[in-house]
């Protein structure tokens, strides 16, 4: 299976590690194509991207995005970036679920929270020791599907 993982990198750093913990758990079930959202040399000026080129880094993350079955999005830090890949991803008609973390006392966009369906799309608050079981039970519904 082909997994996308979005975490904020321009919007912020400060989930990193949580981004690391997240990417580690995806492994087991997938092969994830966007594993470089979680290094912690990727700063949030995106200092290494500029050997590449930003429209390098667009082009090759959409088509990643089309390529993977499910979508994985860690959306407590706010991220342009995130958002755009989210809304590309549902006109897609991927499989997504967004991880909030609801101790870090912000208030997810109704855009996303509100764009939960209880199908394609799914937000679940989660608290950071939990990520791997609410990761499991994710994808062992998955199955069922
Ligand atoms: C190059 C190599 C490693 O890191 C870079 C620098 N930049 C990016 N590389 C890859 N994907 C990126 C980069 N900057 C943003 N993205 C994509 O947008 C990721 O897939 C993230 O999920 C999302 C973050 O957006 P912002 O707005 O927080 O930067």
């Amino acid at each position: 299976m082909k997994l996308y993982f979005c975490g904020s990198v321009r919007g912020g750093r400060d989930d990193v590690h949580v981004y690391q913990r997240i990417v580690h758990a995806l492994q087991r079930y997938g092969s994830v194509l966007s594993e470089h959202v979680s290094y912690s040399e990727v700063t949030e000026r995106g200092e290494v991207a500029t050997a590449t080129g930003e429209q390098f880094i667009h082009d090759r993350d959409v088509d990643w995005l089309r390529q993977s079955d499910v979508v994985v999005a860690e959306v407590t830090q706010p991220s342009l970036g995130v958002g755009y890949e989210l809304g590309r991803a549902v006109a897609m008609e991927k499989k997504i679920f967004c991880l909030f973390r609801p101790a870090s006392g912000r208030s997810l966009s109704a855009m996303i929270r509100g764009a939960d369906n209880a199908d394609l799309f799914v937000v679940k608050d989660y608290s950071e020791d939990d990520v791997e079981n609410v990761l499991e039970e994710f994808f062992n519904n998955l199955k069922r599907t």
